[in-house]
């Protein structure tokens, strides 16, 4: 049957007569929407059978938690929607993760979550629950299609919304509400620009910058979805600024530039954090300055304090929510960078005058970082050291570099929760925007191997490569399935140090390493691979690493999945939440010991 679907991209024109089914699947194709990640069920199945039809592919997943996840990886490197679709009930309460992980990601996902007939909602029939409370606290805007007249225009909505708040949507159908009779116009998308925000604070801006002795430049997540690296490098170029990436937007500068610094926050750069401690003005570009990512690192408490922050966010509301700032400037990071540059191009800058000074200082911190992580094999802590010296087990840091020196070119690298994967941030660079797709804050183990195939679906020309640790993996190794099934080739590397080490270093550092649950006895998660239909690869030597990462990458073209299984020692780097633990406090007789 499927041979005679002649797909037909082209959306139908002025008010006519269709079922909501079409209308729905219409204005999809209208935004542009060409894939979508889901679990079959009958609540949307007469939509789904003209998918084909309207040139959608329907990618089949196992878990919708995994749907969810590659449509997140999906609209993070294609910056277009990431859609996904399931059955009413259970099929949508097994989105939740997924969807908080998106909002804190920014990534305009569409959840269609069909529900329970509009004749029976309230009686407690089938996988019935209230779909639109669970998602309220996580999603940029909720439509619901209360008339099915109304399905084309909150289904616009909802693309619509994705796109202008930068962050999931969901769109809520009684699954009745498919069918029938109606009369409707597909809406054309609306598309808003920004513009680079109030001329007055963009003024101010430019003077603050054109009076900065030391001014740094922090680019986040918003220089690349604006577009905006050309820009930001300009600027960056004209003050001779250093430039950090914000905490796990590492894609957000090129690293081969001579003023990039690296990326801030948990196991980022020391030489961008020393020079962000001298700054007297810093312009934050696109970044929210989110908490989490701009905690000390290393004993370092390097926000400066006395510096003038100019924070440029697309979102007013991020606008000195976390930092105290002086100039917020409410604008798209490309048009401001642009506005800011024609402002201070010709003028006299006050940073001119020491420019060679900063330039020195800016390569010196650079080599120091570079000299110290070269030296930085393995961790030296007493525990690390103790449960190293026995193993013949694989030092992470010395598989991360080598790692880093075997990634191929415009490689888009999902990171995991956990130890190794946050210790990674010290080793990954990017030349190209749109390549580092990390659990963000929200912080769920099991986000990185789902993003990276919803990555490669995007970009099937890139390679596509998750860092996972062991723990993580047992939680969404499931998608292997899909990866079989549909032939999406990406490359898994899978840290397995036994443990659930993140949280096992909390033991060590806190409970007087009384362990409870952070052991783990793993099967060959290369063998496992093997059986799911992919391809496994068990790495213990150090040079077999990169040939590994590379042989991975190979069988991407063909379509094949490869687990590779790195057999890492159980040491352990600097901890998550060293900031939220307490040294454990008992009065009770029985729990005296605890302590
Ligand atoms: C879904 C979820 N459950 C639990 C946690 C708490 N947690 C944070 S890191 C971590 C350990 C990760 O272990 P693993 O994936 O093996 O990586 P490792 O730390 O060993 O490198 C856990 C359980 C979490 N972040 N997300
Ligand atoms: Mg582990």
């Amino acid at each position: 049957m499927t041979d005679m679907i002649q797909p037909n991209r082209q959306v139908t024109v002025g008010k006519q007569k269709m079922t909501p089914s079409e209308a729905f699947v219409e204005t999809m194709v209208a935004n542009g929407v060409t894939d979508v990640f889901g679990i079959v069920g009958s609540a949307y199945m007469d939509a789904l059978d003209i998918f084909p039809a309207a040139g959608i592919r329907f990618i089949p997943v196992a878990h919708e938690q995994g749907a969810v996840h590659m449509a997140d990886g999906y609209s993070r490197v294609s910056g277009r929607h990431g859609v996904c679709i399931g059955q009413n009930g259970p099929g949508i309460t097994n989105f939740v993760t997924g969807a908080a992980a998106a909002f804190w990601a920014h990534s305009p996902v569409v959840l269609i979550t069909p529900e329970t007939g509009s004749m029976t909602i309230g009686l407690g029939g089938f996988q019935e629950t209230d779909q639109l409370p669970i998602f309220s606290k996580i999603t940029k805007y909720q439509g619901h299609v209360m008339n099915p007249k109304r399905m084309a225009e909150i289904t616009a909505r909802c693309f619509d919304r994705a796109l202008l708040d930068m962050g999931p949507t969901q769109l809520n159908i009684p699954r009745d509400y498919f069918y029938g009779d109606i009369e409707c116009e597909i809406p054309k998308p609306i598309r808003i620009g920004r513009g680079a925000g109030d001329e007055a604070a963009i003024e101010q801006a430019a003077a603050l910058l054109a009076s900065a002795k030391f001014p740094m430049i922090v680019a986040g997540g918003g220089v690349f979805s604006a577009g905006a690296l050309a820009e930001a490098a300009q600027l960056a170029e004209l003050l001779h600024a250093p430039v950090a990436c914000s905490y796990l937007h590492n894609d957000a500068f090129p690293a081969s530039h001579p003023l990039w610094t690296g990326p801030l926050g948990y196991h980022g750069s020391k030489a961008a954090m020393k020079l962000m401690s001298q700054a007297d003005v810093v312009l934050a570009l696109g970044t929210r300055l989110g908490p989490f990512g701009t905690l000390p690192q290393y004993g370092l408490d390097y926000w400066p304090r006395d510096a003038k922050i100019i924070q440029v966010d697309a979102d007013a509301k991020m606008l000195g929510l976390v930092k105290s700032i002086t100039v917020g400037i409410n604008g798209d990071a490309k048009a401001a960078a642009a506005a800011l540059v024609a402002r201070l191009q010709g003028k006299t800058l006050a940073c001119s005058a020491n420019k060679a000074e900063r330039d020195a200082r800016i390569k010196r911190e650079k080599s120091e970082w570079s000299a110290e992580l070269e030296r930085w094999t393995h961790e030296t802590d007493a525990y690390s050291i103790e449960v190293a010296k026995s193993s013949k087990s694989l030092h992470p840091r010395q598989v991360l570099r080598e790692l880093e020196k075997a990634m191929p070119r415009g490689a888009m690298v999902s990171t995991d929760i956990g130890n190794i994967c946050q210790i990674a941030n010290s080793y990954l660079r990017f030349e190209q925007p749109r390549s580092m797709l990390a659990a963000m804050a929200f912080g769920n183990c099991g986000y990185a191997f789902p993003v990276a195939c919803g990555a490669k679906i995007a970009a099937p020309e890139r390679p596509a490569i998750a860092y996972v640790g062991d723990g993580a993996w047992g939680i969404s190794f499931n998608e292997l399935l899909t990866c079989a099934r549909e032939k999406i080739g990406v490359s898994v590397v899978v840290f397995n140090n036994g443990q659930w080490g993140a949280e096992k270093k909390n033991h060590v550092d806190f409970y007087s390493q009384r362990y409870l649950g952070v052991e783990l006895d793993n099967p060959s998660w290369a063998g496992v691979a093997k059986a799911f239909g992919c391809e496994g690869i068990t790495v213990d030597r150090l040079k077999d690493v990169g040939d590994a990462l590379q042989r991975s990458v190979q069988a991407q073209a063909d379509g094949k999945t490869t687990v590779v299984e790195i057999m890492c020692t159980k040491e352990l780097g600097d901890p998550f939440r060293r900031d939220a633990l307490s040294k454990p406090v008992r009065h009770l007789a029985k729990y005296k010991a605890y302590v």
